[in-house]
């Protein structure tokens, strides 16, 4: 090592990264003059930090190029606004990216040190809450893979996503708190820096030219700091950006408490400001309605829009052209407040007419809708916005006198209609965010075909007939690159030997793989794979949770965000039905299985804790009982997030995609599991609908009430009761959760569940499902039995998932939507 650190701190700086030995001496350089740490003592971490520099300075380089490239060209260019980025650790990603990995694995060999232990150094920066925020992260992805000139834009939350554990049976939550170790991708741009304001008052006059100007006042003013992460795309020359903004206190002491000598007031401001970026509001679908989440929205969506602006005009003059250069999409209504902010900004600061704004402003948004859950509709109380955001309340109003007297002329006389449309409910005294974005915006999206007609039929029909044309679908999709090239190693090798590797750009390319599905050799290699996935999968699962589990039996899993509409309550009765007839040996010839359920539960949802307890308890009980041991497992999986997926999803062959029909957006777990070769045993919902149209009704186990006939049954009047009595199996497992059978210690801990299910008139349906979802089961034992019938299916699944990729949902946004071009670079 000595002459090595010698040699390297005397050499020339600039490292060839497609020579392992420069490689070696840019990684000793880097410890020494970046990380500050002799190469003789550094452990992994510091390895890490000093390869994550080496990496972080071919972004810079690289993304210089598309910088120049885009302002060269002039391209019309793509914002992506959301709340939260799920991207995953940053090192693996960027070395496939630049086809490092094979070089840098061997200059560290040569260290001594072993590329993935470095890799597990890197804190998994958790910006999002789930599906959406992992969607926005597969989108950027994308986009920089297909040479789209997109960015990113969001928060930089000092607290990510909670980290959960499970402690005596239940969901603890702890602080994400992954800057700590300093985060080595990030560029602080202390100049790139915007004044967002709160609060305050309107004064408006004619200014000389007796035009009426407002003038937004005395307001309290917190500056928002970019911190910028690069963001590569798969063997491509764009680098694009993600800027994520951080609040500042926009004076450091308020003087008039300095002055008096009370020092610790005078730097409390500054500390309430802060709070902005602090943390991650961790919850999906229900909006809780506080000051805070408004304040972090209205914060950096007005930090974004100063600095697409500012960007703009410095090659352009005329804000009235805004629209033909950049399109801006909203990632759900949470940036909804964009539509009011680009009004104030183009009227208040830059002297546009109202009408010349607001034909910008509906040029220039796109808004997509993810959930059609009533609760997570998001809406604001007036007298919040009139005390936070006064300016945007006067907006907000100003459009909807607009839109409601066109609603007028479009529907005359129906008062109802104009009630139903208005921005503002009457009732509740509240704005509708998703109103304001669906007439703010160009054009609005759905993420699935069942979702987007349901929006369009169900949730807003009559802005559908108003604006024919504006509602459009596009199907989510999963990056290959993170949900395959990365995660599964090995798979994709097998599939690059037999087809190519074209599918890491264009995974259309795998329906080459249909025929192989016939032959015997590739099939055996196949299922060779999965059990070794399986086998990483049980080590991990192992080391977490101390049970041991056979990767011989099927490895049946349900990871997601626990929430009632997913129905993982339906997955635990399924499994207590299955340990009750294995107890009384009426299976015959059972499969053995290993089931595996791993989510958060919202803080404060306290229905979902408990369904967390219930996974626990049942496996502590079955797990225990020697009468099945070998035949069935039950493992809850702790803190599932972009991590630990990557080890699950692989791992996995059957795939639980059961929400209750016309409740989950799309999904897109569903897509990973059958990419990575899992058979989907799933309901009629969201995006498994065109799951199954893509890879046949032979190849995926559909069960359960349609959309329709759930609205059917509930408008018939839906009897949970009935259905118990007429169903003994089922009436025998609700009898164990709330007779105490797996809590002997508290009898009536499941109480709440039996309530919902009775006397909450089971919402989701669970007990209608039941049945239905028991004897699917069956039929996935019994293709089990099969494994060469099974290794046919799952292959057929992954060589028929062309269509789910997030490069055909970007390809079509860009299409259809943004009217943007692939650069040339
Ligand atoms: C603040 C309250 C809140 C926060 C987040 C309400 C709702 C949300 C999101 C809309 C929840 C979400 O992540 N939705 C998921 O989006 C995915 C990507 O489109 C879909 O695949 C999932 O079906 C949908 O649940």
């Amino acid at each position: 090592m000595d002459h090595l650190v010698k040699e390297a701190l005397e050499g020339e700086f600039r490292v060839n990264m497609h020579d392992a030995d420069s490689i070696q001496r840019g990684l000793i350089s880097y410890m020494v003059r970046v990380v500050g740490h002799d190469p003789r003592s550094a452990g992994p971490r510091q390895w890490f930090m000093a390869l994550a520099y080496m990496v972080k300075g071919i972004l810079s380089e690289r993304g210089m190029g598309t910088s120049r490239a885009q302002y060269g060209q002039d391209t019309r260019r793509v914002y992506y606004l959301s709340m939260e980025f799920l991207t995953g650790r940053r090192l693996m990603k960027h070395l496939l990216d630049f086809g490092l990995e094979t070089n840098v694995r061997e200059a560290l060999d040569a260290l001594g040190q072993d590329l993935d232990e470095l890799a597990q150094q890197e804190p998994d920066p958790a910006l999002g809450n789930g599906g959406l925020g992992r969607l926005a992260a597969c989108f950027l992805d994308s986009m920089a893979t297909h040479r789209y000139p997109g960015h990113g834009y969001g928060i930089h939350y000092e607290f990510g996503m909670f980290s959960q554990t499970i402690e005596d049976g239940q969901q603890v939550e702890h602080p994400d708190n992954w800057l700590q170790g300093g985060n080595p991708w990030e560029f602080v741009r202390y100049s790139v820096s915007y004044p967002v304001r709160f609060n305050g008052r309107i004064v408006c006059f004619k200014d000389e030219s007796g035009r009426e100007r407002c003038e937004w006042v005395d307001t309290n003013n917190v500056n928002a700091i970019a911190y910028d992460l690069k963001v590569t795309g798969y063997d491509s020359p764009v680098i694009s950006n993600l800027r994520l903004w951080s609040a500042r206190a926009s004076t450091d002491f308020d003087l008039r408490f300095f002055n008096e000598g009370n020092y610790i007031e005078a730097v409390k401001d500054k500390t309430t400001s802060e709070t902005l970026s602090k943390v991650l509001y961790p919850m999906d679908s229900t909006v809780l309605g506080q000051e805070l989440r408004l304040k972090q929205e209205y914060f950096f969506v007005s930090a974004s829009l100063q600095d697409i602006i500012a960007r703009y005009l410095r090659v352009h003059e005329d804000l009235r052209l805004l629209h033909e250069k950049i399109a801006i999409q909203l990632n759900d209504t949470h940036p909804a407040l964009a539509v009011p902010e680009l009004m104030r900004l183009l009227i208040d600061v830059h002297g546009l007419e109202w009408d010349e704004a607001w034909s910008v402003t509906r040029e220039t948004f796109c808004y997509t809708n993810h959930t059609l859950l009533p609760e997570a509709l998001e809406t604001w109380p007036i007298g919040m916005l009139e005390h936070v955001l006064p300016r945007h309340l006067e907006i907000i109003y100003l459009i909807n006198h607009d839109h409601l007297q066109q609603v007028r002329f479009r529907f005359p006389g129906e008062m109802e209609v104009l009630r139903k449309m208005s921005l503002v409910d009457e009732n509740t005294q509240r704005i509708r965010m998703a109103h304001l974005a669906i007439v703010g915006s160009k054009r609005v999206n759905g993420v699935a075909a069942l979702h987007t007609r349901l929006l369009r039929e169900k949730v807003f029909p009559e802005f559908d007939e108003m604006y024919p044309g504006k509602f459009v679908n596009v199907t989510n999709g999963v990056t290959q690159r993170r949900w395959l090239l990365q995660c599964n190693p090995q798979l994709s090798d097998l599939i690059t030997e037999a087809v190519g590797a074209s599918w890491k750009s264009d995974l259309t390319a795998l329906h080459a793989l249909e025929p192989l599905a016939e032959d015997a050799a590739f099939r055996e290699r196949f299922n060779a794979i999965k059990l070794a996935n399986k086998a990483r999968l049980a080590d991990h699962l192992k080391e977490q949770t101390g049970y041991v589990v056979d990767p011989a039996s099927m490895f049946d899993v349900q990871v997601k965000r626990i929430h009632e509409y997913k129905r993982q309550l339906l997955n635990l009765m399924h499994v207590i039905h299955r340990y009750t007839l294995l107890r009384e040996g009426r299976l015959d010839d059972p499969v053995p299985r290993t089931v595996v359920i791993g989510g958060k539960a919202a803080p404060g949802y306290w229905l979902a804790k408990q369904i967390i307890r219930l996974t626990c308890d049942v496996a502590l009980t079955i797990n225990n009982d020697r009468a099945v041991s070998d035949r069935l497992k039950v493992v809850f999986l702790p803190n599932y997030n972009v991590s630990n997926a990557e080890i699950t999803i692989p791992g996995a062959n059957l795939s639980e995609q059961i929400s209750t029909a016309g409740t989950e957006a799309s999904g897109t777990g569903n897509m990973k599991f059958a990419l990575n070769g899992a058979l989907t045993i799933g309901t009629l919902d969201g995006a498994n609908i065109e799951i199954k149209e893509e890879v046949g009704d032979d190849n995926i186990f559909i069960f359960g009430l349609t959309t329709e006939q759930v609205t059917e049954t509930k408008r018939r009047g839906y009897n949970p009761w009935k259905v118990v009595e007429h169903d003994a199996d089922l009436k025998r497992v609700l009898d164990m959760i709330t007779s105490g059978f797996f809590s002997p210690q508290q009898v009536n801990r499941y109480s709440a569940i039996r309530d919902t299910l009775f006397d909450g008139g089971d919402q989701y349906m669970v007990l209608a499902d039941f049945r239905s979802y028991i004897e699917t089961q069956a039929k996935v034992d019994a293709l089990y039995r099969d494994p060469d019938a099974w290794a046919r299916k799952a292959i057929l699944n992954v060589a028929r998932m062309g269509l789910f990729s997030s490069d055909r949902s970007i390809q079509t946004y860009a299409k259809e939507i943004w009217g943007a071009e692939p650069m040339d670079i």
